[in-house]
């Protein structure tokens, strides 16, 4: 069992077998998004310090490449007791930084520990083929490997299950990695670097550098040892991240925005509509990638639904994520807060009225209500952008082939809900949703053993199931000739 001081709020960056800091001494304040408070400080590293930490695990490589499967299952079994020994503390610690309520970090943690436990069991499935040969005399052989250093950028909304995302399959393929976290939420990632270290992944394998994103992501981009970079943001980064890639043609994987569509049919249990719209759109504040951003009812159950699911937003309770019992705590930071009032403003001067909410809450800070907005229209912001924010607007629609053109008049594509009891409806439309995740009558469907990532301008790639580690390992061909047969 580890005490909460070997990774409680680690003010140092995690390079090859040392714990330092920046090269320049300067250091960035760490904010408690509810109280405005600094909790404490990271190193600002950039460029050089990264390049160390590149070194770093292209060193730890050459031989972590060599373990067997075995090996590097248990290792991530033993990380995911450790994780699971410290639930509580890495839950309080993860509150700290990013503010969501404590009840929702525990389940993040345990998530991230699930995660790491599932790609410990895929380490030692890694299969390959032996494919029936058009020579008589030759045999054809498929193996797959690890493609070597990786780069992981991480989000502020989810600092604890992202790594786990990324950094679970990398060691179970056997890749070393270079993680940069999300600058407001540093120490989940740095907890998760200092936990590696007990459980005895060599060192090297994981590295954590904090500080200028665009320094540490340009080294990252532009190294050669660097084999793939698997990031989770915002679109407008994830382009800058492809372009970059490209000299130096390293694999990408890209978990970008969402606009997820919630559509409410006729015959929908509406209950569990409301309950699920609530829970799909409200959770970390509204700022989860697949958070609902639009919601389309049709215009038979329009109103009764509007009433209910105001009041079911009026109901939760808005604190601190450390209180018992507080079901959305602040946004990450002020301009999240101006993004909300700003898509809000747009809606009300375009006829949106506001049912629920609309406000910055009482408790100051970037605490806000929990606002619906009914009578959304097409040309109102937030049909297009990623609101990422506690805000539900309510569209009308008639018909089933209105609903799925709306839903998917969007570039993006990662996460789409519908409610319906007709069992033909719901296979029809989940196969018209241009989706990478659909729920039927569930708001919260994401787990470790599913596939989770989007279409279109959503992203590229997997994570999470038995295809989360395919990015991570190379196809080798291996033809074996003068055998004699
Ligand atoms: O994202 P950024 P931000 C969306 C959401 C949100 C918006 C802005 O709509 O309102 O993006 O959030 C690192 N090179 N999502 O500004 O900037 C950064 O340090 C390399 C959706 O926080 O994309 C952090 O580690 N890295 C999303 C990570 O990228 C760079 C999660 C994400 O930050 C970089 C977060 C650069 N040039 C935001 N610039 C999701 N998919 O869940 C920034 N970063």
């Amino acid at each position: 069992m580890l005490q909460k001081t070997h990774y409680w709020k680690r003010e140092a960056n995690l390079i090859g077998e040392e714990w330092v800091g920046a090269d320049s001494g300067e250091t960035i304040d760490v904010t408690n998004p509810a109280t405005g408070e600094t909790i404490g400080t990271i190193p600002k590293c950039g460029k050089a310090e990264t390049e160390r930490a590149i070194e770093a695990a292209a060193e730890a490589f050459e031989s972590f490449k060599k373990t067997s499967a075995d090996e590097r299952a248990k290792l991530l079994r033993a990380l995911h007791d450790a994780i699971m020994d410290n639930q509580d503390a890495l839950a309080e610690l993860l509150t700290l930084e990013q503010g969501k309520p404590l009840t929702e970090s525990k389940g993040e943690v345990g998530m991230s520990a699930a995660y790491v436990l599932w790609f410990a069991e895929e380490a030692r499935r890694i299969y390959g083929d032996l494919i029936p040969s058009p020579w008589k005399d030759r045999r054809i052989m498929v193996t797959k490997q690890p493609v070597g250093v990786i780069g992981a950028i991480t989000p502020w909304n989810f600092p604890s299950s992202m790594l786990s995302r990324k950094i679970g399959p990398a060691i179970a393929a056997g890749c070393t990695a270079v993680v940069k976290p999300a600058t407001q939420t540093p120490y989940s990632g740095l907890a998760w670097g200092a936990l590696c270290e007990e459980v005895g992944i060599p060192k090297g394998v994981v590295n954590v550098v904090t500080g200028s994103a665009k320094d540490i992501g340009a080294a990252l981009m532009e190294s050669p040892k660097v084999r793939k970079v698997t990031f989770t943001g915002s679109t407008d980064v994830g382009k800058v991240l492809i372009r970059q890639s490209a000299d130096t043609v390293k694999k990408v994987s890209m978990e970008l925005g969402g606009n997820a569509p919630f559509l409410v049919f006729d015959d929908a249990d509406i209950d569990r509509a409301v309950a699920g719209g609530i829970a799909a759109k409200f959770r970390n504040s509204g700022q989860t990638c697949v958070c609902t951003n639009r919601f389309y009812v049709q215009a038979g159950i329009y109103d009764r639904f509007a009433e209910k699911f105001a009041e079911a937003a009026k109901g939760l309770k808005v604190g601190s994520g450390l209180e018992e019992g507080t079901q959305q705590g602040p946004l990450i930071d002020d301009n999240a807060v101006a993004k909300v009032e700003e898509l809000i403003g747009d809606a009300v001067d375009k006829g949106g009225k506001v049912i629920a909410g609309g406000k910055r809450h009482e408790l100051g800070g970037t605490f806000f209500e929990p606002t619906v907005i009914a009578d959304a229209k097409p040309e109102m912001r937030f049909s297009k952008e990623e609101i990422f924010g506690p805000v539900s607007p309510l569209f009308k629609f008639e018909t089933e082939e209105e609903a799925v053109a709306l839903a998917n008049d969007t570039e993006y594509g990662l996460a789409c809900y519908f409610y319906t009891q007709d069992l033909g409806r719901a296979f029809r439309v989940s196969e018209g949703l241009d989706y990478g995740l659909v729920g039927v009558n569930e708001g919260v469907i994401t787990t470790e053993v599913a596939p989770f990532g989007g279409v279109k301008e959503s992203g590229l790639g997997r994570e999470g199931s038995k295809y989360g580690i395919d990015d991570y390992l190379e196809i080798k061909y291996v033809c074996i000739g003068g055998l004699g047969l």
